[in-house]
């Protein structure tokens, strides 16, 4: 299996500095040293800002996530095609909507959202306007048309392909969504007392008796808010790291999946590269798990 490593230096998604530099940090901390040998890399394009010209209330700096997210659904689906492993690092969550949308053109796809946040808002429900809060409810074919519209017209993603985990700061509008829609949620207090092996299991299956493939979407903000200084929307009452390496690894080890994701590092405003440094140990967790290079029972 060769490995497609992907930088998504975008920040248009959500209102703070920093969040670009999140793949480059990465980099700094040794990331090129992890990769196995015959790694494709490559950096999707991100607009200037002196470029942005839209900055709808409820849609903020639209123009800037749409350029970067089209030309990522173009890559994930042509590396998925090349038979690569895809491991997409950014970057702001809104840069998922090309992700998700590049999978969709390989055809039907489950997903595990590792996340405080449900990530499910429209322009019309978002408290902020910030796109990187509404990738879910773009790919599954609700909110404005230029999101929905990335990679084709149909909707990419089926509720009932999604599973939740560590969910725990959900505006109303998204409560009512997940409620009506029927997505599966799996809390932080669930993986604590039932245990991550337990729980991961549970989602394969719901994934694999509905889709035969899956990518899993991390976000930093769903571990505690007290491991993350740097990332864009800390929430109390997250994963531990152990938490977060255990999911990982279970996943990185099902060979039904075809990408995983990194999102919301923010070395601007992180204290003594702790985010940074505790997002580069889940990265060799996701490459070491994948390459069978970890021990049973280690989780680095
Ligand atoms: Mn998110």
């Amino acid at each position: 299996m060769q490995w497609s490593y992907i930088h998504v230096p975008l920040r248009y998604g959500q209102g703070k500095l920093g969040v670009d530099q999140g793949p480059m940090k990465l980099n700094e901390l040794g990331m090129e040293k992890l990769l196995p040998t015959g790694t494709v890399k490559q950096t999707i394009r991100v607009l200037p800002e002196s470029e942005i010209r839209e900055n709808e209330e409820h849609l903020k700096r639209v123009d800037g996530v749409l350029h970067t997210v089209t030309e990522l659904a173009e890559v994930i689906d042509s590396e998925i095609r090349a038979n690569r492993f895809p491991l997409i690092v950014g970057g702001d969550h809104s840069m998922a909507i090309g992700t998700l949308a590049g999978l969709a053109k390989t055809g039907p796809f489950g997903v595990i959202w590792v996340d405080a946040h449900a990530d499910l808002n429209t322009g019309d429900t978002s408290p902020s306007g910030n796109i990187h809060g509404m990738p879910l409810a773009a790919a599954m074919g609700m909110g404005d048309i230029r999101l929905t519209e990335v990679g084709g017209r149909d909707s990419k993603l089926s509720p009932n392909h999604l599973v939740y985990i560590a969910l725990r700061d959900i505006d109303e509008g998204e409560i009512n969504e997940i409620n009506r829609l029927g997505i599966k949620v799996i809390t932080v207090e669930e993986v604590r007392t039932r245990g991550v092996d337990v729980i991961m299991q549970e989602a394969l299956s719901y994934l694999r008796e509905r889709v035969d493939r899956f990518y899993i979407s991390f976000d930093m903000d769903s571990l505690d808010a007290s491991l993350v200084p740097g990332t864009g929307t800390p929430v109390d009452g997250g994963l531990t790291e152990v938490e977060a390496k255990a999911i990982l690894k279970e996943a990185m080890q099902a060979e039904d999946l075809i990408a995983v994701e990194l999102v919301e590092l923010n070395p601007a405003l992180d204290r003594d590269d702790m985010t940074a440094q505790l997002a580069y140990r889940l990265c060799e967790t996701i490459i070491k798990s994948k390459e069978n290079l970890l021990l049973e029972g280690e989780t680095v």
